[in-house]
């Protein structure tokens, strides 16, 4: 069954852009899987301090693979692309979170979906919002009322690429 997912990415070291460019060429690569949208590309300053800024997306993928399938699938893309984990939290060269999977609630040891950061984070809750406005998730809350809670500020919204 084709579902559709939404992938948080993020970037904080080794040209943040190319990196969330390359991510994304990868995922169109992935198996039993269509990249369906891309948000545009966001920069803020780190939630810890003293970081380097990052630079957030969000990437629809229509995936039939399962959700564990698709977690392995981006961590292999991460490992790909350099990323070492020093320190929870560290800064990265590439993080790649599933946000969502269709309608499902998904809490096993490895994988928790809807990601349990996504509701305070506007670099996560903007570029989602471009993909699909009307977005409820499947607990119920809808993203127009996380967005009324979540400010835009401190945000820098990329143009476009070219
Ligand atoms: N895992 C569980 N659920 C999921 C899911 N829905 N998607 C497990 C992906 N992975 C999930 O991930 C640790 C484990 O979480 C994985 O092995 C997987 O089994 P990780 O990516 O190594 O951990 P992390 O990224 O260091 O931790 P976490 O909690 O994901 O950190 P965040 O939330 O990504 O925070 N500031 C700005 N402006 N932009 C950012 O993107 N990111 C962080 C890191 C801090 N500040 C930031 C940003
Ligand atoms: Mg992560």
């Amino acid at each position: 069954m084709t579902e559709r997912a939404y992938i948080g990415m993020g970037s904080n070291l080794a040209d943040p852009a190319a990196q969330l460019r390359n991510a994304l060429e990868a995922m169109t690569r992935l198996p039993g899987t269509r990249l369906a949208g891309v948000s545009s590309f966001y920069v803020s300053d780190s939630l810890l301090p003293g970081q380097p800024r990052y630079t957030n997306a969000v990437a629809a993928l229509d995936t039939d693979l399962a959700p564990l399938q698709l977690l392995d699938a981006l961590q292999a893309i991460e490992l790909d692309q350099g990323r070492e984990r020093l320190e929870r939290w560290g800064p990265r060269t590439l993080d790649l979170d599933i946000l969502l999977f269709g309608e499902q609630l998904i809490d096993v040891p490895r994988l928790q979906v809807p990601h349990y950061h996504m509701q305070a984070r506007a670099f996560v809750l903007y570029p989602l919002a471009e993909l699909d406005a009307d977005l409820q998730l499947p607990d119920g809350r809808r993203l127009d009322q996380m967005l009324a809670a979540c400010p835009f500020e401190g945000l820098e919204r990329l143009p476009a690429l070219q």
